[in-house]
């Protein structure tokens, strides 16, 4: 004869045998970025302050989730109807519980806002020496502007640029494990430059340079987007990272040069026009 589970057990046992299906499906890759609660591998030097902000943060929405989660249950279990007019006590202004759960979240958000402040602190720190590379970066409706600022490097001798349009996806250039200086300006409305493999995205606003400094710190290309809903086009405000070693970069900056791609594109160089939406039917 078979003997039968009890259902508590019988839950158990699916409950186990499906988070065993639901792991084995994962690969390594995924079961990493579980780990990092769905945040990319990180690329550059500042990741480590952001990923741990949000690792940190979801953990303690955890603990106070699974808190809450678990006397809600405890009462809904504990102070169950047993008899049709059964009622459990009732309790009205009783101060001490009112005081604690209005200063517990404070005491809560005070700790999120300690961590928060730190973390965009050591972010945006400025390297204690001007880093070697600086790129000004303009962003404009709708594409992305990158001017490499390196007339002083032997290697290149020349500011070059590389201007994208809404039909063709910039690159971007770094070398790895150099420490670079962004300057953003935008030539219209706010956007917002964000490379999700570096944890960092900052607000791209007229009329203000806004700067900081990163090292990549992994060789490969990334994506980069505009984070700031900026209009009609916004979705194709896309830039390719490319991360490589020096001698690439300084190649890749000759390559520009000898295309004529010489000089300083600044943000008023681009006239705000609004390009004209393809009909229907009609090819780009
Ligand atoms: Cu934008």
């Amino acid at each position: 004869m078979v003997r039968q589970l009890r259902p508590k057990k019988q839950l158990l046992v699916a409950s186990v045998i499906g988070a065993m299906l639901v792991l084995a499906g994962c690969s390594a890759e995924t079961t990493a970025q579980w780990g990092r609660f769905g945040l990319p591998e990180s690329a550059s030097d500042r990741a480590p302050y952001i990923g741990n902000l949000w690792v940190g943060a979801w953990i303690a929405s955890l603990v106070v989730g699974v808190f809450v989660w678990g006397l809600i249950v405890w009462v809904m279990i504990r102070y169950r109807r047993r008899t049709p007019d059964e009622h459990p006590r009732q309790t009205r202004y009783n101060l001490p519980l009112e005081l604690l759960y209005t200063l517990v979240p404070f005491l809560i958000i005070g700790v999120l806002f300690f961590y928060t402040v730190q973390a965009q602190n050591s972010v945006l720190a400025k390297e204690t020496t001007q880093p070697a590379t600086t790129v000004n970066v303009i962003g404009q409706k709708w594409s992305w502007t990158f001017n490499y600022m390196e007339d002083q490097n032997p290697a290149v001798g020349a500011v070059v640029h590389e201007a994208g349009t809404i039909d063709r996806i910039p690159d971007l250039y770094l070398p790895v494990d150099k420490p670079v200086r962004f300057n953003l300006a935008s030539a219209d409305v706010i956007h917002s430059f964000w490379i999700p493999a570096f944890y960092f995205k900052l607000d791209v606003i007229p009329g203000r340079t806004n700067s900081f400094d990163v090292t990549p710190e992994k060789l490969g290309t990334y994506s980069g987007k505009c984070a700031e809903l900026c209009g009609t086009y916004h979705a194709a405000m896309l830039f390719t990272v490319h991360v490589v070693t020096e001698e690439e970069y300084t190649a890749y900056l000759n390559k520009l040069k000898a295309a004529g791609q010489v000089g300083e594109i600044k943000a008023p160089d681009y006239p705000n026009v609004v390009p004209s939406v393809p009909a229907e039917g009609e090819k780009k």
